[in-house]
């Protein structure tokens, strides 16, 4: 693709991590003066998910609401129930949480359970109190035995152990799609869940500690395209199998089942098509540093061999992803670079300024 250089000329310098850009909420012009727009809020809206989802709403016919962190720490239920009370969203996208890669989800265990358990609590109850009219919980594929048979139906929830190096991220999200069953069955709330599988884009962590593997694979190519490194460490053995969804996609999925689904079960939201993660770092590696030898360190974890979803509730809702996993890699590669182009410049700025 154009967006990147070749790598006669590769740009100089190097970051140490690229920031998440706050997402403009913005307010859709196209105000009908019979309806009035739905008011959607968007929990977590300068995330991987969160502000992928404000871009998707931009073109529907809503009001998107967000709040930052600094304005509403939504593991508080007082403050969330504040927050509600005043601006009385109609819709909410919950996709707020403490999330990471294999090590972050392995090291900081009660972050994981505690931050995640708290958000969904407060944001459901509160969504209750203020009579919200529809609300879609993310979850993740991680909720699944790590022995599911593959690919995995949604009916496999609970009819195993978990995968250990997730399993405090995955206890908590396993509740909240309970929370959203329970509130469906006790209250009425059409509340509903979506279980995604790996995704990666625009905004993603490329932090090499707590990453995902694939902005991880991403941030390792071009510093090795940079330093003119002959080798990129990959963490575990390269066998494990991983499906991956841009997080586009993901979002229009979102804005589907929001319009389209109401029912107890949670819907799985992938492609239905896996590779190992050996086949994954050589794709990226073609497309960021050609030249460049992969190396294994088999002393970090390889974590759950294998999670393909089984997609077909959500193919059935009519439903299917668009963007294809090498055009997805090359744009969020030069998504990478603006971001570090633009962080390049805003230190020169200031130097100068
Ligand atoms: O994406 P990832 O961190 O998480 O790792 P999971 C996927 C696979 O890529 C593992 C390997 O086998 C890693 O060992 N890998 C290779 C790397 N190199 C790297 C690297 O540089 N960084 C990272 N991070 N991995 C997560 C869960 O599991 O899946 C979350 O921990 C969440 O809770 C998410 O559910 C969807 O795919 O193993």
């Amino acid at each position: 693709s154009s967006g990147i250089p070749p790598m006669t000329s590769p740009p100089t310098g190097t970051i140490a991590s690229v920031p998440r850009r706050p997402a403009t909420a913005s307010l859709c012009s196209a105000m009908s003066p019979d309806s009035p727009q739905p008011s959607v809020f968007v929990a977590g809206h300068r995330g991987l998910v969160g502000s992928a989802l404000v871009r998707r709403l931009e073109r529907e016919d809503v009001e998107v609401v967000t709040a930052t962190r600094d304005e509403l720490d939504l593991r508080h239920q007082s403050a969330v129930n504040d927050w509600f009370e005043t601006n009385r969203p109609d819709q909410v996208y919950l996709v707020a949480g403490t999330v990471g890669g294999i090590m972050a989800n392995s090291t900081r265990p009660a972050e994981f359970i505690y931050d995640n358990m708290m958000i969904h609590g407060t944001v459901v109850e509160a969504a209750r109190q203020t009579g919200v009219d529809k609300l879609l919980y993310l979850g993740s594929s991680c909720i699944y035995p790590r022995q599911a048979t593959q690919p995995i139906t949604e009916e496999q929830l609970l009819t195993g152990p978990l995968e250990p190096t997730n399993e405090w991220y995955a206890m908590a999200k396993i509740s909240g799609i309970k929370l959203c069953e329970a509130y469906r069955k006790q209250y009425d709330c059409d509340f509903i869940s979506a279980m995604p599988t790996n995704l990666y884009g625009p905004n993603d962590n490329f932090d090499l500690t707590s990453s995902h593997v694939l902005p991880a694979l991403i941030r390792k190519f071009h510093e090795a395209r940079n330093d003119a490194a002959p080798t990129v460490e990959i963490w575990g053995t390269g066998s494990p199998m991983r499906e991956f969804l841009h997080v586009d996609d993901l979002a229009a999925a979102c804005v589907h089942l929001m319009h389209t689904y109401s029912e107890d079960v949670h819907v799985n939201v992938g492609t239905g098509i896996d590779l190992s993660i050996r086949e994954r770092a050589e794709k990226v590696r073609d497309i960021v540093c050609p030249h460049a030898e992969l190396r294994f360190d088999t002393s970090k974890p390889d974590g759950t061999p294998r999670k393909v979803l089984d997609v077909t509730k959500l193919n059935e809702t009519g439903w299917r992803p668009s963007i294809e996993l090498e055009a997805g890699i090359r744009s969020t590669y030069e998504w990478f670079l603006d971001q570090q182009a633009t962080d390049l410049r805003g230190i020169d700025d200031a130097q100068h300024g």
